[in-house]
């Protein structure tokens, strides 16, 4: 009875303040007994240890998963030890940042992290670099994600992108050609303030958690903060508005230093942004209707990864600019970018087109990264191959 009191000691440890999502770890429990399957669902009844079971206890012999967020770690395994119930670590971290890690660790000669600023609550910003030489200017390629804390299939694609990368390299020979000629720098989790909040408060969070003096409104849009038209349309000037722009352009400091990388390094000829949802492939310009300079072009490219894209299993993109493909939208990473020298910027709009929304199921994070590589290659392809 020993772990009831574990138990009851966590509420005051403050699960509902909890910051500490990270570090969470996946438990394979072997049961092999009805006497075992009844004491795990003790661990199923509980509360309070905000467990997630992937597989929950059923049949005999087959063994049970679940999620166990980093502060319930020490009662569970201690429940499990005094019920004498054999597990295993699957998953021994599913943050982001560690997996970025693990790559980086895995592949010290093509994958390197760095730290490029830090989140208004003063949370790191890494990415990841993959590259094969050729000195530090290198023309590269931006894998933009996580802007939009919500569009959590935007962060889960990003990551499996850099895993995917590094497996490839050597056996693709479009990988291995693409980083023949261009760097790739990949941002998993551009706000990670936002994506915590998701995880811990309010699963619908899109902005930054910024606060400036003269509002209560928490927040400005990150995706309405670039130098590009900014404050134009489709950007509000009211701080508690879901598309506020900001006090000024590049207020808000995961911009900021996005912003400062690329112009430091100078040699970006791509900026690809991840978002979700609606299954859209968009280029240049959501501040106006005027046309791109090399629209034709960029709709070409774009056509061709959509195509690409449903080569794999189906799913359909709109292709086209972002003002009359969504909404006039100032301020936006892509525009930024292209206005900067940036020809080749793409927003994708990932799965689903409605049915799930940002709630996608887990079931398809997978095959949602898969067919977007088919057009990610597809661009960095069209890159490789047309330097400028
Ligand atoms: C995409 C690219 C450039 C400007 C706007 C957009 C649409 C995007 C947004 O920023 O409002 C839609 C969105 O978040 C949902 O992912
Ligand atoms: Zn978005």
């Amino acid at each position: 009875m020993r772990w009831i009191l574990f138990f009851g000691a966590l509420i005051g440890s403050g699960i509902c303040g909890r910051e500490k999502f990270f570090g969470d770890q996946v438990f394979r429990i072997n049961v092999r007994n009805g006497e075992e399957i009844c004491k795990l669902t003790r661990l199923v009844n509980s509360d309070n240890l905000k467990l997630n079971f992937w597989k929950s206890p059923s049949t005999l012999g087959r063994p049970v998963d679940v999620l166990v967020p980093s502060i319930s770690l020490r009662p569970v395994k201690s429940f499990l030890k005094s019920q004498d119930l054999a597990y295993s670590v699957t998953i021994k971290d599913l943050q982001i940042y560690h997996e970025m890690d693990n790559i980086a660790t895995d592949f010290p000669d093509l994958a390197s992290r760095m730290q490029i600023g830090h989140s208004f609550e003063n949370r790191p910003i890494y990415v990841l670099k993959f590259s094969t030489g050729g000195g530090e200017r290198r023309p590269a390629v931006w894998l933009n994600a996580g802007i939009h804390s919500r569009e959590w299939i935007s962060q889960a694609t990003a990551i499996w992108t850099a895993r995917k990368i590094v497996s490839d390299y050597q056996k693709d020979p479009a990988v291995t050609s693409i980083l023949e000629k261009l760097d790739i720098f990949l941002l998993p989790v551009a706000n990670p303030d936002g994506y915590v909040y998701t995880h811990t408060q309010n699963r619908m969070w899109r902005k930054t958690r910024s606060l400036y003096p003269g509002s209560h409104c928490v927040g400005t849009d990150p995706n309405r903060n670039w130098n590009a038209s900014f404050a134009g349309e489709g950007a509000s000037n009211n701080p508690c508005s879901e598309v506020y722009h900001g006090p000024h352009a590049n207020s808000e400091v995961e911009v900021k230093s996005v912003v400062d990388f690329i112009q430091k390094h100078g040699n970006f000829k791509s900026f690809i942004d991840l978002h979700s949802y609606s299954q859209l492939l968009m280029y240049p310009y959501g501040y106006s209707i005027k046309k791109a300079p090399d629209a034709e072009e960029l709709d070409d490219v774009a056509r061709s990864a959509a195509k690409a894209l449903a080569s794999h299993s189906g799913t359909e993109y709109h292709v086209g600019p972002t003002c009359t493909t969504v909404y006039p939208a100032s301020g936006s990473s892509i525009d930024w970018a292209y206005d900067n020298g940036i020809k080749y910027a793409f927003t994708f709009e990932l799965r689903d087109t409605g049915h799930y929304g940002f709630l996608l199921p887990a079931s398809q994070i997978i095959p949602t990264a898969e067919e977007t590589w088919l057009g990610l290659k597809t661009i960095m392809e069209h890159v490789r191959d047309n330097l400028y």
